[in-house]
């Protein structure tokens, strides 16, 4: 697209949307506020530099061999370098445990330091991008289907001691990057068939978390993930959402969600409210479940769109972290970042763009067809031409033009690997 066609699609936007008393220069202002935390497994298959040949385990999957997938922490760093290239605004990067640089060595979970981390600060530091961290309780032998809410002690010990060690080094990231890293809780600890024990490894888990939580990490916010199913645990899972709900209220936490970690027919949107009136902020795992917790690649669908909807119109966007989670193997894995990435801000835009002002007016004296339509009507606003300007504005590909770009990287550097 030509840079004048695309100034003159956004002033005639800007003309529409101010016919409905909307500031397009003021949605602009605050979608480049709104970081989204690129998750970094999206790179590798979830596969980590522990053990590159080792088996992705604890309920989840990532399908597809589609060429070029990185393979150490150069590979991962220089696509998310250019992954960086092609969206504007400016955005973090979430680290898993298994993505330390261990130099070759065997560093088990529970012996996991700030000094394996470092030289990822360093970079996020030279890349001006801030960290995210998670602990990480899957594909490793002490896993099995309990971690934290294991009856041996010993093996909830490890893993006590593994996420202790987890969220000092996001206490680090957050300090030396001066922006508090989100630290993602996830484990999943669970059973196949019918267990008698649900109140027994529930205790369990409070018990351990309890001692986790009891390290104080001031550059810290900690969520923790609750989850309904995973492959191979289907019949019941320690950390419900009733039970991470419950464990973050009590203990000012906030609680994530994970797209793809509800009933089919549950949308997140309508949580946002509930959660912020009874914790201090809230996690996203912005993903795509098709049939189950797939983690498809993020799109511009009613769910996502509804949920920047929702965040916009409680005004909280400043207390909804916004990470993603998804991991798909069967398509170019930059291509996959950049379609979530730019899917998400434009539910975001969406948001910002809708008469709101308008539609609580019908509410209120009761106008409902006038609010549906407003409603329907809105969805087709020129808020495209809004975003194709935020891409020029910020230097990046408009539209379309990203995937040649890809296209180019994928013959220049990730089928060569
Ligand atoms: C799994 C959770 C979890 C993971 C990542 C890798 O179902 O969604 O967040 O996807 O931590
Ligand atoms: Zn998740």
């Amino acid at each position: 697209m030509k840079e004048a066609q695309i100034i003159k699609a956004y002033e005639a936007a800007k003309e529409r949307y101010a016919e409905l008393g909307i500031d397009t220069d003021k949605a602009l202002q605050q979608l480049q506020n709104i970081s989204l935390s690129l998750h970094c497994w999206q790179t590798d298959d979830v596969t980590g530099f522990e053990n590159p040949d080792g088996q992705l385990s604890g309920g989840i999957q990532a399908t597809g061999n589609y060429p070029g997938k990185a393979r150490n922490i150069d590979e991962v760093r220089q696509d998310i370098e250019k992954v960086k290239t092609l969206i504007p605004g400016n955005h973090r990067l979430s680290l898993h445990a298994i993505y330390g640089d261990f130099g070759g060595q065997k560093v088990d979970r529970d012996q996991i330091e700030v000094k394996h981390f470092q030289s990822w600060i360093d970079w996020a530091k030279a890349n001006n991008m801030k960290l995210d961290f998670n602990s990480t309780s899957f594909s490793h032998p002490k896993s099995g289907d309990l971690s934290l809410s294991n009856p041996d002690k010993g093996i909830r010990d490890f893993w006590i001691e593994h996420t202790i060690r987890s969220r000092k080094i996001a206490e680090a990231m957050g300090e030396q990057l001066g922006s508090k890293a989100c630290h993602n809780l996830w484990i999943h600890d669970g059973s196949k068939d019918l267990t008698v024990n649900r109140y027994y490894y529930r205790s369990l888990l409070k018990d351990s978390l309890d001692q986790i939580f009891a390290v104080k990490c001031p550059n810290v916010k900690d969520g923790v993930e609750s989850k309904v199913f995973g492959v191979g645990l289907e019949s019941f899972t320690v950390g419900s959402h009733e039970f991470y709900m419950g464990y973050a209220v009590q203990n000012g936490l906030m609680a994530t969600l994970d797209m793809g970690h509800f009933h089919p027919t549950e949308e997140t949107y309508d949580k946002i409210s509930s959660m912020l009136l009874f914790t201090p902020e809230v996690l996203l795992h912005v993903s795509r479940p098709v049939r189950w917790d797939s983690d498809h690649v993020v799109i511009l669908n009613d769910s996502v769109a509804l949920l920047a909807q929702e965040i916009v119109w409680a005004d909280a966007l400043n207390r909804v972290n916004i990470g993603l989670d998804y991991f798909d193997a069967s398509i170019n894995r930059i291509g996959a970042y950049v379609i979530g990435s730019r899917a998400t801000q434009k539910a975001f835009l969406q948001a910002l763009l809708s008469p709101i002002k308008k539609l609580r007016e019908n509410e209120a004296a009761g106008k409902y067809f006038q609010r549906l339509a407003l409603l329907e009507e809105a969805k087709s606003l020129p808020w495209s031409a809004v975003y194709d300007y935020f891409c020029l504005k910020n230097g990046t590909p408009v539209a379309e033009e990203y995937i040649s770009v890809i296209e180019q990287y994928e013959k220049d550097v990730t089928s060569k690997r």
